[in-house]
């Protein structure tokens, strides 16, 4: 059993502390599988995270972990020269007992391992607007501590991973390839997607002619990738470091309100239920622009609403491209998931294009 082989042949690889004693599956990502463990030390228990990289969603994973191990180790030294507590403000990794940031086991899988951050958790729903709030003082805090890292020395761990008129190409790829014989099921789907070519552009091309600044961006800004203390209720600190790359700053907001201000879930079936919650919204504008503290153009302000278009109509079509082709990518829970996440994505992204005006509004009133 997998658990089995986790806790015998891959954990004793780390240089953890004490005696493993509990290992469980953790967390609620699509893409890596994450274990919990539990250590027995002296002075009491230590919890570790270890994960489970996806090597077919990240090709180059000795190039990702030294985006995560330099990330994290810049990260550290700001918030050490800040008077913060390192352990909780910033992922730490645990290195192997050869002093790697990684290994591959026996079966050719990869794995890696944190530190667990105690008596904080993540949410996957905004079950109190303040969380929300606390997540956009994260990520724009996190946008501005990395301001000034070395952008040239970071690799694209998934080139093109928000290049929406990509996206889009590869959306009508797996349309005509048609491999799994779903196509005229999502007709209906299609017909939004195609209407909507324009949009696609409507952020690269202001990369393109310069008017929007690359920034290094987080990239997954979803509100279950911040850790969120137990006791104050505050926003510690940024998780799930794999896609830092460079990016637009229209991006990391853009995603945190497609997955925080929904209404509903990600993967909600019933389409009545979603829509864009215009209060979240605004404390998220607010809370993004007090993190970030003055570092963005004019012109980035003014993109900040379309980018949560951009992002929601690109993850609507991820969604349904990852159908399409067999549900190869994001992980499912249940037939059809892909489609009724791609669904609700769509639905979603009809209702923030009616409230467009009053996003650009809302933004014009915290700048
Ligand atoms: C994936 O791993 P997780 O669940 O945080 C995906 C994001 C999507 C998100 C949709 C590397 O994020 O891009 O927006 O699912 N990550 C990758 O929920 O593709
Ligand atoms: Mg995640």
């Amino acid at each position: 059993m997998e658990i089995d082989r986790v806790q015998k042949e891959i954990a004793p690889r780390f240089a953890f502390e004490g005696q493993l004693v509990e290992c469980i599956p953790f967390g609620s990502g699509h893409i890596n599988d994450t274990y919990r463990l539990t250590c027995q030390t002296e002075g009491g228990e230590q919890h570790y995270m270890l994960q489970r990289m996806n090597h077919g969603v990240f090709g180059d994973l000795a190039a990702l972990m030294e985006n995560v191990s330099g990330v994290i180790t810049w990260l550290r030294k700001k918030i050490i020269a800040n008077g913060g507590d390192e352990k909780r403000e910033t992922l730490n990794l645990v290195y192997t007992r050869e002093g790697d940031s990684f290994i591959q086991d026996a079966e050719g899988e990869y794995w890696r391992a944190f530190l667990l951050i105690e008596q904080a958790r993540t949410y996957d729903r905004v079950e109190d607007p303040e969380i929300f709030y606390q997540s956009a003082l994260a990520f724009g805090r996190f946008q501005r501590m990395l301001s000034d890292y070395p952008a040239a020395t970071l690799h694209e761990t998934i080139p093109d991973f928000h290049n929406t008129v990509d996206r889009l190409s590869k959306f009508e790829a797996a349309l005509k390839a048609d491999s799994c014989g779903r196509a005229a099921r999502v007709a209906a789907e299609t017909r939004f997607v195609l209407e909507r070519r324009d949009l696609a552009h409507a952020l690269s091309d202001r990369l393109a002619d310069g008017s929007l600044p690359l920034r290094v961006t987080h990239n997954d800004t979803k509100l279950n990738n911040v850790m969120i203390d137990d006791q104050t209720g505050q926003a510690i600190c940024v998780i799930d470091l794999d896609t830092v790359m460079p990016g637009l700053s229209a991006y990391d907001f853009g995603d945190s309100i497609r997955f925080g201000a929904n209404t509903a879930a990600e993967d909600e079936r019933d389409l009545s239920l979603v829509s864009c919650n215009m209060e979240l919204f605004e404390l998220y504008v607010k809370g993004y622009l007090e993190g970030c503290a003055g570092a963005l153009t004019p012109d980035e302000l003014d993109a900040l609403p379309l980018g949560a278009l951009l992002m929601t109509f690109e993850c609507g079509m991820r969604f349904l491209t990852d159908y399409l082709e067999g549900d190869h990518y994001f992980k499912i829970h249940r037939e059809g998931h892909n489609l009724d996440r791609a669904r609700s994505q769509l639905a979603l992204l009809a209702d923030m294009e009616k409230k467009l005006p009053l996003m650009q509004e809302i933004v014009g009133r915290y700048r």
